[in-house]
C-alpha cells in the first residue's frame, strides 16, 4: 500500500509498467548509457479520486538544463496557445496594467502572445535551457522550480496576477498541495487560475496508457481537481474539453466563493460518475486493454519484419519511451525515430537504445510503414506528410487500437 499524494490514504495500484527509464533521456551516443530506472505502477486513491504514480523520480531527474521537450515543435500548439491568451485576457479584460503568470511556461509558447499584446508576464521555469529560449523571446523567466516559497518571492516584487496559467505542468508536480498554496499567495480576489492537462476520461476511454510516464504524476478529473482545490480554499469554477495531446481537460480555479460556478462543473461530474471514475473497478480491466494493444502491436511489427518491410517511427515523444519499453520493441522491429527537436537528433531512445535521427533524414528513408509515436498530433503531421505517405506508404497507429492506415 502507498500513501495517496493528496489525502494520505493508502492504495494500490491497478497497472503495473514494470521498470521504466526517464522518458526524456535520450542518451548521445558518445555517452555512456544511464542504466537508471524506476518502477512504474499507477493507482486511484478511493478517498479523494487521484489517479496517481506510486513512485517518481527526484524532480531534477527529468526537469534540468539539458530538458528535451520543447513545446513550440507544433504549430498545432502555437495557435492553441495563441487562443488560449486571447480567451484568458478577454475573460479578464487584461491590459498593460494587469499581471499574468505562468507556472512552467518552457520556451514560451504561451506567454510571448502576452508581451506581443503589451500585457505584463513573468514565467517560472526549471529547465534552464528552455527557459533560455523563452527569455530571448523578452519574456521576464525565473529559472527554478515554482513552489510556496517562490511565491512568496515573487510578491515582493511584482503585483498579484489576474491570472495564473500552467498548461501540461500540473500533473507533473507531486508537491501539488505547495503548489496551490502559492497560487493562493498571488492570485489576486478576482483572479483565475487555469491549468489543462491530459485528461483521465479520455485516458481510460481510448486506454492512452502512454500518457503514463516518469513525468505524469497525475492523472487528472473534475472529481479530483474540484476535491484537490477545495483543499485549498479555491473553487473549480469551469471545465472545458480540449483536442489537444490527445484529449485534455482545461480547469478554472478561483478563490471560493468569488465567482460564479458553470454548468460544465457539475455536468463533467455527472458523467464521470455516470463512467465510474470515482470507482476502483472501473480502473480493473484498464492493463488488460493494454495489453490487447501491446500483443496486436508487437504481432504486427514481427510480421512486418518477416516480410522485410522497411518500419521506422516518426515522432521520439515522452509517451514513445513508455510504449517501447513495456512493449519491447527493439531496433530490430522499428529502425529509428525521426524527429524535429535538434536535442533529440542522434541519439538513442531512453532504454531501448533506438535511434533518433533528424527528420530532414526520414523522406529519404523510403520506408514501407511509419509508426506514429506523436498520434496526438496526427492531423497536423499526417497533412504535412500527406503527398510523401501516399505514395505506397502506410500510417501505424495504436491508440485506441493497433490500426494500419
Ligand atoms: P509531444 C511532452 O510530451 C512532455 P511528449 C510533457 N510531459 C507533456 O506533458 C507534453 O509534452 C506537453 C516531434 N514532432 O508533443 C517533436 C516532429 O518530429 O507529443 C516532439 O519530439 N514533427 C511536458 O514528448 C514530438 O514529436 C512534427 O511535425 O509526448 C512530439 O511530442 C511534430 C508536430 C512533432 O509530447
Ligand atoms: N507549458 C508547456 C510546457 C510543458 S512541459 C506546454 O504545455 O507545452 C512541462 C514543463 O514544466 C517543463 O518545461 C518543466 O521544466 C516544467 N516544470 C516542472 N516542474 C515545475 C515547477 N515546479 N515549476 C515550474 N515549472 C515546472
Amino acid at each position: 500500500m502507498t500513501k495517496c499524494l493528496i489525502c494520505e490514504n493508502s492504495f494500490k495500484s491497478f497497472v503495473d509498467f514494470g521498470d521504466m527509464p526517464i522518458a526524456n533521456a535520450f542518451a548521445k551516443k558518445e555517452d555512456p548509457i544511464d542504466k537508471y530506472t524506476f518502477r512504474m505502477k499507477v493507482g486511484f486513491c478511493e478517498n479523494c479520486y487521484m489517479v496517481q504514480l506510486l513512485e517518481q523520480p527526484e524532480r531534477e531527474k527529468m526537469f534540468h538544463e539539458n530538458y528535451a521537450f520543447f513545446s513550440s515543435t507544433s504549430n498545432y500548439m502555437k495557435e492553441h496557445f495563441k487562443l488560449l491568451a486571447n480567451s484568458i485576457s478577454e475573460l479578464q479584460g487584461l491590459s498593460n496594467n494587469s499581471f499574468v503568470l505562468e507556472i512552467g511556461c518552457n520556451d514560451g509558447i504561451l506567454l510571448e502572445n502576452f508581451v506581443n499584446n503589451g500585457v505584463p508576464c513573468l514565467g517560472i521555469e526549471p529547465s534552464e535551457n528552455v527557459a533560455i529560449v523563452a527569455k530571448n523571446k523578452g519574456i521576464d523567466v525565473i529559472s527554478d522550480f515554482f513552489d510556496k516559497s517562490i511565491a512568496e518571492n515573487i510578491i515582493n516584487t511584482h503585483k498579484k496576477a489576474d491570472a495564473i496559467i500552467s498548461a501540461n505542468v500540473m500533473c507533473h508536480i507531486p508537491y501539488i498541495h505547495s503548489i496551490l498554496d502559492g497560487v493562493k499567495v498571488i492570485l489576486k480576489e478576482d483572479g483565475v487560475f487555469i491549468f489543462e492537462d491530459p485528461y483521465l476520461g479520455e485516458i481510460i476511454d481510448k486506454t492512452s496508457f502512454d500518457q503514463i510516464y516518469d513525468e505524469h504524476v497525475f492523472l487528472f478529473s473534475a472529481l479530483s481537481v474540484r476535491n484537490l482545490a477545495s483543499m485549498h480554499e479555491l473553487e473549480l469554477i469551469n471545465v472545458e474539453h480540449q483536442i489537444t495531446h490527445g484529449g485534455s481537460m482545461r480547469y478554472t480555479l478561483a478563490h471560493k466563493g468569488v465567482k460564479k460556478i458553470s454548468n460544465n462543473v457539475s455536468e463533467l461530474i455527472m458523467y464521470e460518475t455516470k463512467i465510474g471514475l470515482d470507482k476502483s473497478k472501473s480502473y480493473e480491466s484498464f492493463a488488460e486493454s493494454v495489453d490487447k494493444i501491446k500483443t496486436d502491436l508487437i504481432m504486427l511489427l514481427k510480421k512486418l519484419k518477416n516480410d522485410n518491410k522497411k518500419v521506422v517511427a516518426y515522432g521520439a515523444t515522452s509517451k514513445s519511451t513508455t510504449v517501447i519499453n513495456y512493449f519491447g520493441i527493439t531496433p530490430e522491429l522499428v529502425e529509428c525515430i525521426y524527429d524535429t527537436t535538434p536535442i533529440k537528433q542522434n541519439t538513442l531512445s531512453p532504454g531501448a537504445n533506438i535511434p533518433v535521427l533528424p527528420y530532414d533524414e526520414f523522406r529519404a528513408s523510403q520506408p514501407d510503414y511509419v509508426l506514429l509515436f506523436a498520434w496526438n498530433h496526427a492531423t497536423e503531421i499526417m497533412k504535412k506528410e500527406k503527398k510523401y505517405m501516399s505514395d505506397g506508404r502506410h500510417w501505424l497507429t495504436y491508440i485506441p487500437q493497433v490500426k494500419i492506415h
